[in-house]
């Protein structure tokens, strides 16, 4: 029967990790995947990931099973840092699951349960890995207009011209911050255009919030998800620990479903635990009990956000410093978005081609729609791939 297998499309971001690895060059720059690393190329673990790490070997005195839901001290800790108390905490379901991914998976899961015949409604371009899951689970998606090619900033116009052909039911998928892949987001006037649309459409909102506290700081990085949680009627949250508590191998993640109405709340709770159960039984739990102790302990906490903002300003620092680089050497301010993203990544609007040659010539890995990941760069790459751009004609 396995010989009816088909080859399955490798994940383009994935391959091209396992590229660099194989580059033999040692002047190689890695900006692909979406992965944090200091000046010194180290993804390091979090000071207060260690201490909590320490913390419960030396305390826990059980690793049997939690629940479907997992530790539900976990959820209420997370809801705490994406929610704040926007939303009662009697609207909102929630259930561990593996990383963010995890979450995107249930969502959708739970989204073809409640409405088979729901479209979920993309922006273009997204995270990969949405398309890819979405495709899997046989739901129909619709891209809306995201990234203007010209200005590399939020074609808004468009954005909610193709929203508007969405019809009551519809999923609108939304990077909660720091949009993957373009570092392109919407300004707090926006989000609440896209909110009365939702509202008057009578569409399903869903955020993913993967990047919190990597874009202007913890709590403005949440104000959307904030907003929409407390103006909508339902929506999907699925939350992600990997980037901000650097536990990425861990996978740690969170998916809430938020309405208004307390009976629904319960069947809401109760088919998250059922998807969690038919998929994997409990979520993990290692990575949720530390991001727990840390967020529970004031002193964990507080070092933990510190350094989470260390890690927040040197990327704006690369950024600047990437933006200065590229005005001295290309002498116009067409690259000036660079410095206005947010987050991990940029898009910086080049053609595959040049793409394709930044790598060969330079040995300067980015995904290929243009994507790169700031925190790859140093203050002493920089300068390089400032000149290779400007060199490479993009
Ligand atoms: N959503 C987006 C937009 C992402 O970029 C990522 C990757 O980090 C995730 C979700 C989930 O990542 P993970 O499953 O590693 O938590
Ligand atoms: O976009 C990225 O690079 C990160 C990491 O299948 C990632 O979100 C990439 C691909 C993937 C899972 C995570």
């Amino acid at each position: 029967m396995f010989e009816h297998l088909k080859p399955q499309p490798a994940d383009k971001i994935l391959a091209l990790m396992q590229m660099y690895r194989e580059d033999p060059r040692d002047q190689k720059i890695d900006l692909g995947v979406g992965v944090y690393k200091n000046a010194e190329g180290i993804t390091p673990v979090m000071r207060a990931v260690k201490a909590a790490e320490q913390r419960i070997w030396e305390d826990q005195e059980t690793k049997a099973y939690t629940g479907l839901a997992g530790d539900p001290a976990y959820a209420d800790a997370m809801i705490g840092l994406i929610l704040g108390a926007s939303v009662p905490r009697g609207n909102i379901a929630a259930v561990a699951t593996p990383g963010g991914t995890g979450a995107c998976r249930q969502a959708f899961e739970m989204v073809r349960m409640a409405n088979p015949s729901a479209r979920v409604f993309v922006s273009n371009p997204t995270w990969p890995n949405h398309l890819s899951i979405l495709n899997y689970l046989g739901i129909e998606t619709v891209q809306y207009r995201y990234f203007d090619g010209e200005t590399r900033g939020v074609d808004f116009d468009g954005m909610i011209e193709d929203l508007k052909t969405a019809k009551a039911g519809d999923v609108v998928l939304l990077h909660g911050c720091c949009h993957n892949p373009t570092g392109a987001n919407l300004n707090m006037v926006q989000w609440q255009e896209v909110v009365n649309l939702i509202n008057e459409r009578g569409l399903v909102a869903m955020i993913d919030i993967a990047y919190q506290g990597f874009g202007e700081g913890l709590e403005e990085d949440a104000q959307a998800a904030r907003l929409v949680a407390s103006s909508v009627k339902r929506c999907l949250i699925a939350g992600s620990c990997s980037k901000n508590f650097g536990v990425y191998r861990e996978r740690t993640g969170l998916l809430m479903a938020i309405s208004d109405d307390a009976a629904q709340t319960a069947l809401n709770q109760s088919t998250l635990a059922f998807l969690n159960r038919q998929n994997y039984s409990f979520p993990p739990d290692h990575g949720a009990r530390v991001v727990t102790t840390i967020l529970q302990d004031e002193a964990l906490r507080a070092d933990w956000a510190a350094e989470l903002e260390e890690v927040r300003l040197s990327m704006l620092g690369l950024r600047q410093q990437l933006a200065d680089d590229l005005q001295r050497l290309s002498g116009s301010d067409r690259f000036g978005f660079v410095a206005q993203h947010r987050g991990m990544f940029s898009r910086l609007g080049a053609a595959p081609e040049l793409v394709e040659k930044l790598r060969v010539d330079h040995g300067i890995y980015m995904v290929g729609d243009s994507r790169l990941n700031i925190a790859g760069l140093n203050a002493t790459t920089v300068p390089i791939l400032a000149q290779a751009i400007v060199d490479a004609g993009v």
